[in-house]
């Protein structure tokens, strides 16, 4: 642990001669406890983004309009300073630069995501947008001649608005629809691409777009959209994974994964209550979907609480949906990496008074908090925890087994006006040495991907919150792109393969 708070605390007269007693504090303690092992020959380390997040370009060349688009138009008092992503990075112009600076940090990968409106405009592949192809087509050959190897997320949050307007992940049309998107980026870029990723975060798709609305489409149907939407996009998923196991695998000879939020849930105490509460939330924000693809279901305490739940509420079945044993068999084992997405931990407490509200939060029936010693970051919900990284990897690998895990996202906010992120840099330490912690306790972890690469459009938060390694200026024409400090941290990594100074061959 290192001992941040001290310093705060330590307004008074002797400020100075304590501060550089604990400034020698911090470091022999923080020193202590890095990893300095070099990791794994074929380890990947990497940088990502995601479309609507960069590119910009949002009606441009033949693109058709997505929930996103529509979303921060139609109201546009849902975004932090009435922002939208009309342009932001300009990444749709400015690729080359993009892979310039990738190429610069010495990354082996780079993880991006396909606008699915920009190449299928109207969501069906009815309608192919060749400008849309070109622009990734282009991109993906700028990685490759940098040797750098690209990781594609076929959806990251936004969905045609063709599809939304008739109920988007609650309509069941779009298991088929995805699927049929899938098959043409397969077919189209499946030759230059290894690793798939089929969605980031369904959480977020789901119950931030279903339930509680704070996603696009800004739905509010707690307890019952979310459920259903997660329902159809596990199909998704797992008919897609079919897909590329039956016909384009040997040809391919690629992988088909799916990212989760994957935060750390600490028990408050040693009590049951508290243990089991930890582990519920560790079920119903990962589970939810880890469960059903490895094991085939819901994780049993979704469907035991839901049920129970529900029938307490007067509804004749539960609020979860049951797969059919034809859907179960279908989606038990369809993924070939689990990809996590680690940004902060929490405190989990049981909830005494069990809420009557329906929705996925409530169900979890869980009081969370962040302790008051854990550093703040320029996000109201992430607070510095690198040990959390560990602990959800060897919860993995206790809960799943030895499947291959694949950090898909892991970074720190900043003002987004900074240039000078020391706390980037000693995040990145901290959380990649106890990434090595974990692989020394037998976890089976192949990738480490740092989020962002450059500074993007937050969401709701706008361009509030900054976590890329590299700063944008948003208010140029060019969006000028300047290193941050953590990049020099970042390129040391890449060289040397390793989080510290001092490393050493395992
Ligand atoms: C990731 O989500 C996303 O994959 C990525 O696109 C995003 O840029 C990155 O994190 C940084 O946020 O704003 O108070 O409503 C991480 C999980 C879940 C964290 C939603 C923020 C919203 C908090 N996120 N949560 S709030």
């Amino acid at each position: 642990m290192c001992f941040f708070k001290i310093i705060v605390n330590t307004a008074t007269m002797f400020r100075q001669s304590i501060w550089v007693l604990c400034v020698l504090v911090i470091s022999a303690t923080c020193k202590q406890e890095l990893n300095n092992k070099r990791f794994p020959q074929g380890f990947l380390f990497g940088t990502a983004t995601s479309a609507y997040q960069i590119e910009g370009a949002w009606n441009e060349d033949g693109k058709g309009e997505s929930n996103w688009d529509v979303f921060v138009h139609r109201v546009p008092s849902v975004i932090k300073n009435n922002e939208t992503a009309d342009v932001a990075c300009d990444s749709y112009h400015k690729y080359k630069d993009d892979v310039a600076i990738l190429k610069d940090m010495g990354v082996d990968h780079y993880r991006f995501s396909i606008a699915w409106t920009r190449v299928l405009p109207t969501g069906f592949v009815n309608e192919v947008n060749q400008a849309g192809v070109t622009y990734y087509k282009n991109l993906i050959r700028e990685l490759k001649a940098n040797n750098i190897l690209p990781v594609v997320t076929m959806f990251h949050y936004d969905t045609p608005q063709t599809l939304e307007n008739i109920g988007g992940f609650t309509n069941e049309l779009i298991v088929d629809r995805f699927v049929e998107y899938a098959q043409f980026l397969f077919e189209t870029f499946g030759d230059e691409v290894q690793y798939w990723a089929t969605f980031n975060e369904p959480k977020q798709t789901c119950q931030g777009g279903y339930g509680i609305g704070t996603k696009a489409p800004g739905v509010l149907s707690p307890g019952i959209g979310e459920y259903l939407c997660a329902h159809n996009l596990i199909k998704a998923h797992a008919e897609v994974w079919h897909l590329y196991d039956k016909h384009y695998r040997h040809k391919q000879n690629g992988v088909v994964g799916i990212t989760m939020d994957s935060f750390w849930a600490e028990p408050n105490s040693d009590s049951q209550e508290d243990q089991d509460a930890a582990e519920r939330m560790r079920q119903f924000i990962y589970g939810w979907y880890a469960n059903a693809l490895v094991n085939g279901d819901y994780p049993e305490v979704m469907r035991k609480v839901i049920a129970e739940r529900s029938a307490a509420q007067g509804f004749k079945k539960s609020r979860l949906p049951q797969f059919t044993e034809k859907q179960l068999q279908r989606i038990k084992g369809a993924v070939d990496y689990l990809g996590v997405n680690y940004y902060t931990t929490y405190m989990v407490k049981n909830q005494g008074d069990v809420p009557v509200v329906s929705g996925w939060q409530e169900d979890m029936q869980v009081e969370t908090y962040q302790k008051d010693e854990w550093q703040r970051s320029s996000s109201a919900w992430l607070r510095v925890v690198p040990w959390g990284i560990r602990k959800l990897l060897n919860w993995l690998k206790t809960t799943y087994g030895d499947i291959p895990i694949f950090i898909t996202e892991n970074g720190v906010s900043d003002n987004a006006t900074t240039h000078d992120d020391q706390i980037r840099i000693d995040y990145y330490q901290q959380h990649i040495s106890n990434v090595r912690d974990a692989l020394d306790d037998g976890v089976n972890v192949f990738g480490y991907t740092a989020w962002s690469l450059m500074n993007n459009f937050e969401w709701i938060k706008g361009y509030t919150e900054g976590f890329g390694l590299y700063h944008v200026d948003f208010s140029s024409a060019n969006k000028t792109r300047t290193p941050k400090r953590s990049v020099e941290y970042f390129k040391k990594v890449l060289r040397t393969r390793c989080a510290t100074d001092d490393c050493v061959d395992a």
